[in-house]
């Protein structure tokens, strides 16, 4: 079919391969991709701290991937349907991290949930950055 919309989500915080992957794979299950960067606030509900980037920053950076066509904010994980419905989406593509948790969408799109890519992750990087860096003298 034609005119395929994918949408994704995610916080997409100090940007690393992970992300770049998922999001070059959620493009190539249709034409237009459009990506859901989760606001600071709903950042810090699910994760318990503020990401390194700030919302607008996170935005900027995603909205200049050559695979994305649009970038919106996602204030709630309960909007999921008005999202899809707004961006008029056919694919929602997630990470398998969330398998299973959006299959509710089926009657309106489809979901596809691909494998994370493994030993990468902006928790880790945050650990490795802060336990490795020489302190200022
Ligand atoms: N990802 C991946 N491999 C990794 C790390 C992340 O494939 N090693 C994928 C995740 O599965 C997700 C996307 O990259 O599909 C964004 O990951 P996060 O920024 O961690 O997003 P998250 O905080 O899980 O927010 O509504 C859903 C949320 O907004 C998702």
């Amino acid at each position: 079919m034609a005119n395929q919309t994918v949408i994704t989500f995610g916080t997409f915080d100090v940007l690393h391969v992970g992300h770049v992957r998922v999001l070059n794979r959620a493009a190539e299950y249709g034409d237009r991709l459009v990506v859901g960067v989760s606001s600071d606030a709903l950042n810090f509900s699910k994760k318990g701290r503020n990401p390194v980037f700030s919302q607008d920053e996170r935005l900027e950076i995603v909205a200049n991937l050559h695979v994305v066509d649009q970038v919106f904010v996602e204030e709630s994980l309960e909007r999921k349907r008005e999202y899809v419905q707004q961006y008029a989406a056919d694919v929602l593509v997630m990470g398998d991290d969330w398998a299973g948790k959006f299959d509710f969408l089926n009657d309106i799109c489809k979901v596809v949930y691909l494998p994370r890519t493994p030993s990468v992750s902006t928790t880790a990087i945050i650990e490795h950055i802060t336990t490795t860096r020489t302190p200022p003298a």
